[in-house]
């Protein structure tokens, strides 16, 4: 059975700041959006793509034929999912506004893409309000708050008796842990990990105290949910000090400029015809003056000032590639069958690719392509070096490769 699920990526901020637009300027999906608090109740789902060079062009090949996602003149859009829900305000924990129940809807993601104004142009609620008024820094803050409250409630539930069903049942705290914890879609080596941060590694569970269940659960969420700020309304020349403060206030943080408005609208347009603009870039060029009204050249000479002269591009593209490649580590890798076509055994040129954390193993990552891979894993072989390589070794980056299994 094929285990590989790319990951998932979660949306979340306070409402009205701009993740439904996000969401629909990195999938293509017409979702609600609109200047008012609330506009998303249920979550949306869909596809966005992060970008690498495809191997076909390395290896001299004419193309390729990828199963999901696409490649354009040698660079591969590899999938990633991404959900969107509804948004949060301070207090969430304690039921206001729609509470924090939808962060249920998002408890699976491997990662979260806080969303924040940076321009400051929404109040505490979401209302509208002048640009400046409000301080991005706290927004983030709250936000952060809420999600670390949720996390604990969910860690701390039922712990006594949980606690005590693992020391009468002898059982193996990290395994209990890990299993008890499976609706947060978090790794064993995250709970490994955790517990040797918290110094709880020796302690019996049914002598933590309350302080000992909230630190380890701090840690947990940090190292099981990375995520990046995406500081939305750039655009607004209110965002540059809420940008420059942000990154004071967070240092460890990624801070990516984003004005995920800009990028729907070129992407509209680019599919209106009317420019020709590559999702990422830092320009666009128009195909026909004479076919723009004096609104839409209006808008686009807006992005082309306030955005991308300035931040270089929207950040849109930027900031889920941040996310995946920097923050979750995660590399690309090509499993094939026939190492001289590489090819699968129909003949499809580099069909697969999987995006995988870089400090799995080569096994490992048989292991994520198909379950029998891993107990059957013999080699595995390189198709640039054709060197073997065993099932100890790490994978790299855009490696096309090939494993050997027993019968
Ligand atoms: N100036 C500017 N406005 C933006 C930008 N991104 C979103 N907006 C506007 O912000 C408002 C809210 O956008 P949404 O995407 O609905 O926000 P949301 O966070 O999904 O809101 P809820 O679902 O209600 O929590 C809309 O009026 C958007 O047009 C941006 O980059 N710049
Ligand atoms: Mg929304």
């Amino acid at each position: 059975m094929a285990n590989y699920k790319p990951p998932l990526i979660g949306i979340v901020g306070k409402t009205n700041v701009g993740k439904s637009t996000l969401f629909s300027a990195l999938t293509q999906a017409q979702v609600s959006i609109e200047n008012r608090p609330f506009t998303t109740i249920e979550p949306n789902t869909g596809v966005a793509y992060v970008r690498k060079r495809c191997p076909h062009t390395e290896f001299r090949l004419p193309g390729c034929d990828p199963r999901t996602g696409y490649c354009i003149n040698g660079t591969r859009f590899i999938p990633v999912n991404l959900m969107d829900v509804a948004g949060l305000i301070k207090g969430a924990h304690e039921g206001r506004g729609l509470g924090n129940k939808f962060m249920d809807d998002i408890r699976q993601a491997d990662a979260f893409i806080l969303v924040v104004d940076a321009s400051g142009s929404t109040d505490e609620e979401g209302n509208p309000i002048d640009p400046g008024s409000r301080d991005p820094v706290q927004e983030a803050q709250e936000i952060l708050d809420e999600i670390k409250l949720w996390f604990e409630k969910i860690v701390a539930r039922d712990w006594e008796r949980f606690a005590m069903s693992v020391e009468t049942g002898r059982k193996d705290p990290v395994d209990a842990i890990y299993n008890k914890l499976s609706g947060l879609s978090i790794k064993r080596r995250h709970v490994v990990e955790a517990l040797s941060s918290a110094g709880l590694v020796s302690k019996k569970l049914t002598s933590w105290t309350r302080d000992d269940l909230r630190r380890f659960s701090n840690i947990l969420l940090k190292v099981s949910k990375p995520f990046i700020i995406a500081a939305n309304k750039a655009d607004i020349p209110y965002a540059e000090e809420g940008i420059r403060r942000l990154r004071e206030a967070f240092p460890g943080v990624h801070v990516v400029p984003v004005s995920a408005a800009a990028e729907l609208a070129l992407k509209k347009a680019s599919k209106q015809n009317l420019i020709n603009y590559i999702p990422g870039s830092g320009d666009f060029t128009i195909n026909e003056q004479n076919k723009l009204s004096v609104t839409q050249q209006k808008a686009l000479e807006y992005i082309r000032k306030n955005v991308l002269d300035k931040w270089g591009n929207t950040g849109v593209q930027q900031a889920v590639e941040t996310l995946v490649f920097d923050v979750l580590g995660l590399i690309s890798v090509y499993p094939v069958e026939d190492l001289g076509k590489l090819s699968d055994s129909k003949g499809n040129v580099l069909p697969d690719v999987y995006l995988v954390p870089k400090s799995m193993t080569a096994r490992d990552v048989a292991g994520i392509i198909h379950t029998d891979f891993a107990k059957r894993f013999l080699y595995a072989v390189d198709a640039k070096s054709k060197k073997r390589i065993g099932e100890d070794d790490l994978l790299y980056d855009g490696i096309v490769f090939k494993i050997v299994s027993s019968k």
